[in-house]
């Protein structure tokens, strides 16, 4: 049997109950295939594949905190210490009652390798806990941030690990947890990013995700003869990634025109009203019904649907699993000509599989959404200075990375006779530098 194989049924046999751990080992390891083939008696007798896939470190850890009543509630806080050939464990936080083990292992995976796209030297990890912080009073998220951070900050450091947010966590939750680090530890470190700017935060890094993904899709569709300009964008959620997608997505010229929560979509035939959906999110922590107050002449609908509505490019910025086989027949069928990840892996295999072989020019995640994480390396480096750039500075840094990454990304896909196919360009091009990281460390 190939060592590819024998080691994606080890995984799937060693993590039971893991789907989306079982997905992601899946897409990346089939897409490596032939790096390992060119050396695989070598990779096999030093289990490089199993150390990859087995996190460097996992901790688990109760979180108690009280509520305003007085009712002491008990959650799971983790933190996925992947991979550190390259750097420092970096990445987000996700607070989500949906949160596990599982999850947290699929999104650390996926950091390795789009940590390793950005350029800089960050490694991969995750936490969270599956807390929710929604319907909670500014008070019960402050406490639980503490008592997280109470545990948490003895396994991370600015050498060390450097979570930021993710699902669940903003501005707020890190201000919330930076405050706790730095009472517990009497030191004012480059600990965590998203930062408030006025405690060490960079200027771009809140918009950097959803900014990224604009100028990754400016750039691969360019790279495939198209322009942005004029286009009619469907966008999935309505966080933090999905308002800076739509509002550069106007910046560049293009027309956004939907967005989603876990409880509806909204259908606006003028293009989204990016205040007020700042306003709804932003300010209020509101639902998206309050969208037709600001827009009488947008549609609102419960459940899901985004993927119905025409639209020539699909961004797709909620969380895992958004787009399935139906959405992407739907997506095919409307002549959507190319699709973004903005969300992590928001696309299921049968999906990506299904609008590849449409030929939908497809920017997986690991390469479309790295702009958060490259902004958050990016504060580091401005902390280790102890100076702040303006936003010119980082906007243009940023862009900058995500034309690289297309670069990459394409000439990598090439290189191994998989032109166009940037899934495979994207986890080969991250893949190869961790390995050459790998080997030369030894056996760690
Ligand atoms: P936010 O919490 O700001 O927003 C998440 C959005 O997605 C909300 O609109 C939320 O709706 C919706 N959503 C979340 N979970 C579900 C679910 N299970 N079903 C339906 N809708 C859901 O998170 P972000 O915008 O930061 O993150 C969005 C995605 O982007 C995630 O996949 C994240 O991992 C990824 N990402 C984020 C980066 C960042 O810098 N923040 C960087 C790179 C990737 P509701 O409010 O109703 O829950
Ligand atoms: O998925 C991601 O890349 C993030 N949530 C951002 C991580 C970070 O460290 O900025």
């Amino acid at each position: 049997m190939a060592y590819v194989d024998e080691v994606i049924a080890k995984v799937i046999e060693k993590n039971p109950g893991q789907p989306e751990f079982h997905q992601t080992i899946r897409e990346v390891l089939e897409s490596i295939r032939p790096v390992i083939e060119e050396n695989e008696d070598e990779y096999r007798k030093l289990a490089l594949l199993e150390r990859l896939t087995e996190p460097e470190r996992q901790v688990k850890f109760r979180v108690p905190w009280t509520d305003d009543n007085g009712q002491v509630h008990v959650n799971c806080g983790y933190r996925v210490q992947f991979n550190s050939a390259i750097g420092p464990y970096k990445g987000g936080l996700r607070f989500h009652p949906s949160v596990n083990i599982g999850i947290l292992k699929f999104l650390g995976f996926e950091q390795i390798f789009k940590n390793s796209l950005t350029g800089l030297p960050i490694g991969g990890g995750k936490g969270g806990s599956d807390f929710d912080p929604k319907g909670k009073s500014d008070a019960e998220v402050m406490r639980f941030c503490q008592s997280f951070m109470t545990e948490l900050f003895r396994h991370i450091g600015p050498d060390t690990d450097v979570p930021a947010g993710d699902i669940g966590v903003g501005g707020r939750e890190i201000g919330y947890l930076y405050g706790q680090y730095k009472r517990l530890t009497n030191s004012y470190q480059s600990v965590l990013t998203g930062k408030g700017l006025t405690f060490g935060g960079s200027l771009a890094r809140t918009e950097a995700t959803g900014y990224g993904l604009l100028y990754f899709t400016r750039a691969l569709l360019k790279r495939n003869g198209i322009d942005l300009k004029d286009k009619i964008v469907d966008v999935s959620g309505a966080g933090n990634v999905a308002i800076y997608a739509i509002e550069k997505a106007y910046q560049l010229g293009a027309k956004p025109v939907t967005c989603s929560d876990s409880t509806g979509w909204v259908y606006d035939p003028e293009g989204i009203d990016v205040n007020a959906l700042k306003e709804i999110k932003e300010v209020q922590r509101g639902r998206l019904t309050e969208y037709k107050k600001y827009r009488p002449n947008s549609e609102y609908h419960e459940g899901r649907g985004v993927w119905q509505i025409k639209c020539d490019i699909a961004l797709p910025c909620a969380t895992q699993n958004e787009v399935g086989i139906e959405d992407a027949k739907q997506l095919v069928a409307n002549g959507c000509a190319a699709l973004c990840e903005g969300a992590n892996m928001p696309c299921t295999l049968e999906a990506t599989k299904y609008l590849m072989d449409n030929h939908v020019i497809f920017g997986p995640a690991k390469a479309a959404n790295a702009g958060g994480v490259a902004t958050s390396a990016l504060e580091m480096t401005q902390n280790h200075e102890r100076l702040a750039w303006t936003f010119e500075e980082v906007d243009n840094k940023l862009c900058q990375i995500m034309e690289n990454i297309v670069e990459n990304i394409d000439s990598a896909a090439k290189r191994y006779g998989k032109e166009g196919d940037y899934v495979a360009g994207a986890n080969i091009a991250g893949f190869l530098k961790v390995l050459d990281a790998m080997m030369a460390q030894g056996i760690v």
